[in-house]
């Protein structure tokens, strides 16, 4: 950089600025080298979780693409499978899938897979197994898919905690809090396709550059902003099955002279991805039909609480920090209450005094 300055206050052209000039950039801030550099800061780190990472790039690259080629491809509509849920695959749901089970096994660095879209969990052959755990939703907001409108990919990384001569332990090794959590991040396939990545310190943003097919750093600590838009985000036909905690917070959204503004995408990236940019609240909470609302918690609400806390926000169950919430299996849900703390607060207040929480 110094040289760069120096070179160009005496008037001189450097290869560097011929190709800015050019809209090109010869040394780009990959993701890739971001955790390359993270990496190098651990003299005694393997590569194991960089390589692990790698893998998933990959995964949400291929993911990208099949989401931009899918009205083309006649990849719109169900498998014709219910999965675990209960719910239609999409065709969509199943090839990311495929491209996470497929990228995530030959990194060889995974002992154990759980995925929203597998009724059991992939355990990993000792003599294969590498030392990560990952829970991931190969593609959330499968409702939104044939609208064209934000979906995304969620993953959250435990290491394993039994021996590592032996097969994974799915209760043990697969059902650890979220407060156990190495790493956790997104993929938002939106306007732009945007991955954001908290490996335990600040959250980072990158967005591909699709002529070059790699993550480009954009924001290396993303920080919901204090104290944040007053924006509520919640599925408000089912607000009367609600907590009357919840009903409240809404009722108070709406009163008065400067009432929020409401934005539901109903994928919930793309709802707490907004959350993370600009403040305010996303809920999803329990209902009286569902008393653990309806996310998941090893691969939705735990890697968006990780998030949130790591972002400066909060994110509660209602009950307690999501993260803190023990697992029952591996698909059980979890009422999800994440945000500016401002407002995640006034809920619990509110929950508190109806004798909710
Ligand atoms: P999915 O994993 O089947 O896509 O379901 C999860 C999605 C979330 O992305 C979103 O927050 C929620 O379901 C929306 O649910 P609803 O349609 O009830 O508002
Ligand atoms: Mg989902």
């Amino acid at each position: 950089m110094a040289a760069a300055a120096a070179a160009s206050s005496l008037g001189h052209v450097t290869s560097a600025s011929i190709a800015r000039a050019a809209g090109l950039d010869s040394d780009p801030a990959t993701l890739q080298r971001f955790i390359l550099t993270e990496q190098c800061k651990h003299p005694a780190a393997s590569g194991d979780f960089s390589l692990l990472m790698s893998s998933i790039a990959l995964a949400c690259k291929a993911t990208a693409v099949a989401v931009k080629k899918a009205g083309i491809a006649g990849l719109y509509g169900i498998e014709g499978v219910v999965n675990v849920q209960g719910e239609d695959q999409k065709k969509l749901d199943v090839i990311a899938n495929d491209n996470f089970v497929n990228a995530l096994l030959s990194s060889t660095k995974v002992a154990m897979l759980i995925s929203e879209e597998l009724p059991e969990p992939i355990v990993v052959p000792a003599d294969r197994a590498g030392k990560y755990i990952v829970a991931f939703d190969p593609l959330d907001g499968s409702s939104n898919i044939e609208c064209n409108v934000s979906i995304g990919s969620i993953f959250a990384i435990y290491e394993r905690t039994t021996d590592l001569k032996t097969a994974c332990d799915v209760e043990k090794d697969g059902l650890q809090a979220g407060t156990k959590l190495v790493a956790a991040g997104y993929c938002m396939y939106g306007a732009a396709t945007v991955m954001v990545l908290c490996m335990g310190a600040s959250v980072i943003a990158s967005t591909l550059d699709p002529s070059l097919g790699e993550f480009i750093i954009t924001n290396k600590d993303l920080r919901l902003p204090t104290p944040g838009k007053r924006i509520y985000s919640i599925n408000e036909g089912n607000l009367k099955s609600m907590p009357a905690g919840v009903q409240a917070f809404v009722a108070e959204c709406k009163d008065g002279a400067k009432p929020y503004s409401l934005r539901y995408v109903g994928s919930m990236v793309a709802d707490v991805h907004r959350t993370l940019c600009y403040g305010g609240i996303f809920l999803y909470p329990a209902t009286a039909s569902s008393k653990s609302g309806k996310l998941r918690l090893l691969y939705e609400a735990n890697p968006m609480a990780f998030l949130m806390e790591h972002a400066g926000g909060s994110a509660s169950s209602g009950s307690c920090r999501i993260l803190e919430v023990e697992p029952k299996g591996i698909h059980c849900r979890c009422p999800v209450i994440m945000g500016s703390p401002r407002d995640v607060d006034n809920v619990l207040a509110k929950m508190a005094a109806a004798g909710e929480c």
